[in-house]
C-alpha cells in the first residue's frame, strides 16, 4: 500500500461533493419481446437511486451491425440521465438490468441478446479498462447510437471525436428506421 499523496487534489470530490454527470445509454434488443425489454430497461434506470432520467429517444428499428449472418433486427433507443454514481457502479447496474431481462452471455460479443444496456459517455470521464471504455470507442461509427442520440441531445459531443450532429451526417444511417408506431412510457 502506498500512502495517499497529501498534495493531490481531486477537484471532483473536493468538500466531499460528488460531481453530477450526464450519462448517455444506448439500449438495444433483438431477441424476444424487444419493446418490452426496452421498456423494462427504461423503467429500471428510472427506478435507480441517484440516476435521474432526463430524456428518452424514439424507438428505432435497426439492421444488426456485426454478429451472425441471420441476426434478427434490433430495436434501439438512447436514454440521457444525470447521475452522481461512478462509472463502474453504472456499469454494474446496467449489467444487473440486462441479467433481469434474461441476458445470456454465453453466445459471445455479437450474439443476439434480449437486452443490451451500453454506457456511451459519462460526463468527461475517459476510461480504458478491459470491460469499460469511455467514451464508448465505437459510438461515433454507429448509426443506431447517433440517430437516436441526435434526436434528443442535438448539441451533444462525443469527446475527442466530434459533435453528434456532424457524426450522424457522416455515417451510414440507411439501416436505422424510426418506428413511429412504437412508444416508450417514461415519467
Ligand atoms: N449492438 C451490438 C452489435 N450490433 N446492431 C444494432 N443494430 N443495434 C445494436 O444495439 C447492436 C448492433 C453490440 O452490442
Ligand atoms: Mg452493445
Ligand atoms: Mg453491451
Amino acid at each position: 500500500m502506498t500512502s495517499p499523496n497529501p498534495h493531490a487534489i481531486d477537484t471532483d470530490t473536493l468538500s466531499g461533493m460528488k460531481p453530477l454527470r450526464k450519462v448517455v445509454y444506448s439500449i438495444g434488443s433483438n431477441l424476444g419481446d424487444r419493446l418490452g425489454h426496452l421498456q423494462g430497461a427504461v423503467d429500471a434506470l428510472s427506478d435507480t437511486p441517484d440516476v435521474i432520467v432526463v430524456d428518452v429517444s424514439s424507438v428505432y428499428e435497426t439492421e444488426p451491425v456485426g454478429g451472425p449472418e441471420d441476426s434478427p433486427a434490433f430495436l434501439n433507443l438512447v436514454l440521457v440521465a444525470e447521475t452522481t454514481l461512478e462509472p463502474r457502479t453504472l456499469l454494474e447496474r446496467a449489467q444487473a438490468i440486462e441479467d433481469a431481462f434474461g441476458r445470456d452471455r454465453s453466445g459471445g460479443r455479437w450474439a443476439p441478446r434480449t437486452l443490451d444496456v451500453d454506457l456511451i459517455v459519462v460526463g468527461h470521464v475517459e476510461l480504458d479498462q478491459a470491460d469499460l471504455k469511455l467514451p464508448h470507442p465505437l459510438a461515433g461509427e454507429r448509426g443506431f447510437v447517433l440517430v437516436p442520440w441526435a434526436e434528443i441531445d442535438g448539441h451533444a459531443s462525443l469527446p475527442s471525436v466530434g459533435p453528434v450532429s456532424d457524426l450522424v451526417r457522416q455515417v451510414d444511417t440507411s439501416g436505422v428506421r424510426l418506428r413511429e408506431d412504437l412508444a416508450i412510457e417514461s415519467d
